[in-house]
């Protein structure tokens, strides 16, 4: 009774007001669910497609009908009748019948909109929570999130290159309460602004996106923050950074064209980091400090950097798990940024938590600056079980979503739910000193 009977698709708008897709998948005995797909702005080069429309009469070009179409046409078709809790089996027929390495075919959309649909469906039908129907072993850690308060690069109209300041509460009990010490700081931050005369208006993942003095700025605005909500710098709060390097990397040179216009070569950017980490300890946590086309400058700041603090990545890897295999062989970073929609299936994306897993690895779990109120990713941070997720601030409906879902996994999981708290954050400090 758990077959698959239905698939429809619903072209509905995304955070930034872009088409994207809701998938509702109907099994047999009447059970339903609904998946929503995010997009992303900084993407990365080798992320599967996402299908548009190239009708330019529609959204610009931006409309997803075609997608749609093939959800409810040839995919249909192909997944009707299959058991709906053989999540591996569907996503390996999702994959072969569109048949190219990319997604390009059916478009990663379509086909993450099923798989990701099919999980919900199977989970209702089993009446397990999301979190707990993904694996099977217990899911009971509550990841430590970073909450991105200031937004620049391609996520904000303002003259920060950099795209993302996130400040972590590690130092909390509970997840509860670190969101609580974030929200404050969001707020505190607020102030600071304010009293300053720059602008509070908010980018794409609910961070300000004021005009500064320099890419520097935010680090010094966000500490004097933390302090004002009455929270310690580097013990209560830490700092992340996604600059998204691979944004402002032109012919070899990282330039800065949105801030002071300098250019810096692959050495420069990497001593940039360096002063940096020297000048703020507490900064813990770098994703894409290098390009991703950028090979040589990442494996130079594995070797230099990776001892000392997490380097995530995000558009080198693109969740894909033969990508992200051979940069681990090549040395490159120590952490992966997850997101369902670079690979475009519920199984790769497990795949590439699990390898990571295997290889001392960190894992972000991450959500797209084009978001619905979907709250899949706060499920499957829990079900990943490695501490982290990356949602955005403390503002906007689309980012609280997630974190409102985590406050009710944590409410559910009881005397039962753990904090990831400090751990991820201890295990690099521990690296520092030793
Ligand atoms: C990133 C993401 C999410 P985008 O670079 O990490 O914050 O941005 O979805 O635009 O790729
Ligand atoms: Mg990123």
């Amino acid at each position: 009774m758990s077959e698959i009977a239905k698939l429809e698709a619903l072209e509905i708008l995304d955070s930034r007001g872009n088409p994207t897709l809701a998938v509702t998948a109907t099994l047999a005995n009447g059970v339903t669910a609904t998946a929503k797909v995010p997009s992303g702005a900084s993407t990365g080069k080798r992320e599967a497609v996402e299908l548009r429309d190239g009708d330019k009469s529609r959204y610009g070009g931006k409309g997803v009908l075609k997608a749609k179409g093939y959800v409810e046409g040839e995919i249909q078709s192909a997944v009707r009748g299959f058991d709906a809790n053989d999540q591996k089996g569907l996503d390996k027929r999702l994959c072969e019948l569109d048949g190219t390495p990319n997604k390009g075919r059916l478009g990663a959309n379509a086909i993450l909109g099923v798989s990701l649909a099919v999980a919900h469906v199977s989970a209702k039908d089993r009446g397990l929570p999301l979190y707990a129907a993904l694996v099977e072993k217990p899911a009971n850690l509550l990841p430590t999130p970073g909450l991105n308060v200031l937004n620049g690069g391609k996520h904000a109209d303002s003259n920060v290159d950099f795209q993302e300041f996130m400040i972590s509460p590690v130092g909390a009990p509970s997840f509860s309460e670190g969101l609580r010490s974030a929200a404050e700081t969001f707020h505190a931050l607020k102030a600071v602004l304010s009293k300053k005369g720059y602008g509070t208006s908010v980018g794409d993942e609910g961070g300000f996106a004021p005009q500064l003095k320099s890419n520097e700025e935010p680090i010094e605005l966000i500490l004097e923050a933390i302090q004002k909500a009455g929270y310690k710098p580097g013990k209560d709060i830490v700092i992340m950074i996604d600059p998204a390097a691979s944004e402002f990397f032109d012919d070899g040179a990282y330039v800065f064209a949105k801030s002071d216009k300098s250019r810096k070569t692959p050495t420069e950017i990497i001593a940039l980091w360096k002063s940096w980490l020297k000048k703020y300890p507490e900064i813990w946590s770098l994703e894409d400090g290098i390009a991703e086309d950028d090979h040589d400058g990442w494996q130079a700041i594995t070797k230099e950097l990776g001892g000392q603090i997490q380097l995530v990545g995000d558009d080198n890897f693109v969740t894909n798990p033969a990508i992200f295999s051979q940069g681990i062989k090549d040395g490159i970073a120590n952490a992966i940024l997850i997101k369902l929609n670079q690979i475009g299936t519920v199984t790769e994306t497990l795949d590439c938590i699990q390898m990571a897993r295997d290889n001392g690895y960190g894992a972000v779990i991450s959500h797209r600056s084009g978001e619905t109120d979907d709250t899949s990713i706060a499920d499957l941070a829990v079900a990943a079980g490695m501490g982290q997720i990356k949602t955005g601030s403390a503002c906007r409906g689309e980012r609280i979503a997630k974190y409102n879902r985590l406050l009710e996994i944590e409410r559910e999981l009881g005397s039962k739910a753990r904090y990831a708290g400090a751990s991820m954050y201890e295990r690099w400090k521990k690296a520092v000193k030793a």
